[in-house]
C-alpha cells in the first residue's frame, strides 16, 4: 500500500516535470530561441518510454533520497523574499533555501516554503542574477549555450501539500560555483509569475 502511494506520487511528479519542460519556452527562460527545441528533445525520450520516466526524471527535478542541503556542513542559507510578480493569494509565502557545494559530490539545493496554494505544483530554479536584478534574471546554466533543462540547469519540483507547505531537495553532479546567484519559485504553468526569490 505504501509502495503504491510512493509510486503514485513519483508518477505525479514525473508528469509535473514534463509539464514544466513543455512550458519552459513560455516564460521563465532567457528568451533564447534554442530553448524550446532543447526542452522538446528532453521530453520525448521520457514520454515515449514510460518505464524509464521515474528513474530518469526524479534525480533531475527532485531527489527525495538526498541529504538535504541544510544538513550539509558549509551550506549557504538564505531567506525567500516575495516578488511583486507573484500571483494573487500568495502574500503569505515565506521560507528558506540552502545551497551546498562540494567539488566531488556536486550541488545540493534544498527549499522549505510555506504559504503556497494547497495541493499545487511549483518549480524552483537556480538563476544567474541576484533577486534585486530583474528578479533573478535568467536561469543559471553550466554551459551557457546548452539546453534550458537539467542537468545543464538546476530545477527543483516544489509540490505544495494540503497545508501549502513543501520541503524539497535536488542534486546535480557538478558544483555551480559562484555563477548561481539566486533561487526563484514559479507556479507550474505560469513561469512568468515569479513568486519568491532567495539570494546566494
Ligand atoms: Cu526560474
Amino acid at each position: 500500500m505504501i509502495r503504491g502511494l510512493v509510486r503514485g506520487r513519483a508518477s505525479a511528479m514525473a508528469v509535473a516535470g514534463l509539464v514544466v519542460l513543455a512550458a519552459l519556452a513560455a516564460g521563465c527562460g532567457d528568451g533564447s530561441t534554442s530553448d524550446s527545441g532543447a526542452a522538446a528533445t528532453t521530453v520525448s525520450p521520457s514520454a515515449s518510454a514510460s518505464a524509464s520516466v521515474e528513474p530518469s526524471m526524479s534525480p533531475m527535478m527532485i531527489n527525495p533520497s538526498a541529504t538535504p542541503a541544510d544538513r550539509i556542513a558549509g551550506a549557504q542559507k538564505s531567506t525567500f523574499t516575495l516578488l511583486s510578480t507573484r500571483p494573487a493569494g500568495l502574500d503569505g509565502v515565506s521560507g528558506t533555501a540552502w545551497l551546498a557545494q562540494n567539488p566531488t559530490t556536486g550541488t545540493t539545493l534544498t527549499v522549505a516554503v510555506t504559504g503556497l496554494a494547497p495541493n499545487t505544483h511549483y518549480i524552483a530554479h537556480l538563476h544567474a542574477k541576484p533577486c534585486s536584478v530583474d528578479n533573478g534574471g535568467g536561469h543559471f546554466k553550466f554551459d551557457p549555450n546548452g539546453p534550458a533543462a537539467p542537468p545543464n540547469e538546476v530545477h527543483l519540483t516544489v509540490d505544495a501539500d494540503s497545508a501549502g507547505a513543501s520541503t524539497a531537495t535536488v542534486t546535480n553532479a557538478r558544483p555551480v560555483g559562484e555563477a548561481a546567484r539566486s533561487v526563484v519559485i514559479h507556479p507550474v504553468g505560469a513561469l512568468d509569475k515569479r513568486v519568491a526569490c532567495a539570494d546566494f
